[in-house]
């Protein structure tokens, strides 16, 4: 747990959250500030600041959010038939705001592309 790290503490459940998923390993909650009408954030328990800090021992981690975390979530949450968006942000110019490494899960309409 990395000190002063929001997610760490909603993680640990010392801020409050909406949880929509809980393992061992992960947590996904909806977002605060929702960018469509479904929008949730899974992030690994583990601190990393972001897809940078990741190391070869956190392969296990990694794949277990994208190959069954996220797709489960979006069957859950109703977004595997129309489609969804998975986004991570990382770094200043790539709109990070919150320096614990985060996959957001957006849906419920249509996306455009190129993003903003
Ligand atoms: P990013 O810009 O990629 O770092 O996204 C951070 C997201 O985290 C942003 O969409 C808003 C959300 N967020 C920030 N603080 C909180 C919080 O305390 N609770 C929840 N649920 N979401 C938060």
């Amino acid at each position: 747990m990395a000190e002063n790290c929001i997610f760490c503490r909603i993680a640990g459940k010392e801020i409050p959250a909406d949880l929509v998923y809980e393992d061992d390993q992960a947590v996904a909650f909806k977002d605060l500030e929702p960018q469509a009408p479904m929008h949730v954030l899974v992030i690994p328990k583990k601190h990393a600041a972001s897809l940078l800090e990741l190391q070869p021992e956190d392969n296990a981690i990694a794949a277990h959010i994208l190959c069954e975390v996220i797709p489960a979530l979006a069957r859950k949450l109703g977004l595997a038939a129309g489609g969804f968006r998975v986004v991570v942000n990382t770094g200043e110019d790539g709109g990070q705001s919150v320096r614990h490494l985060h996959f957001h899960i957006l849906g419920g309409r249509s996306m455009q592309w190129p993003p903003g």
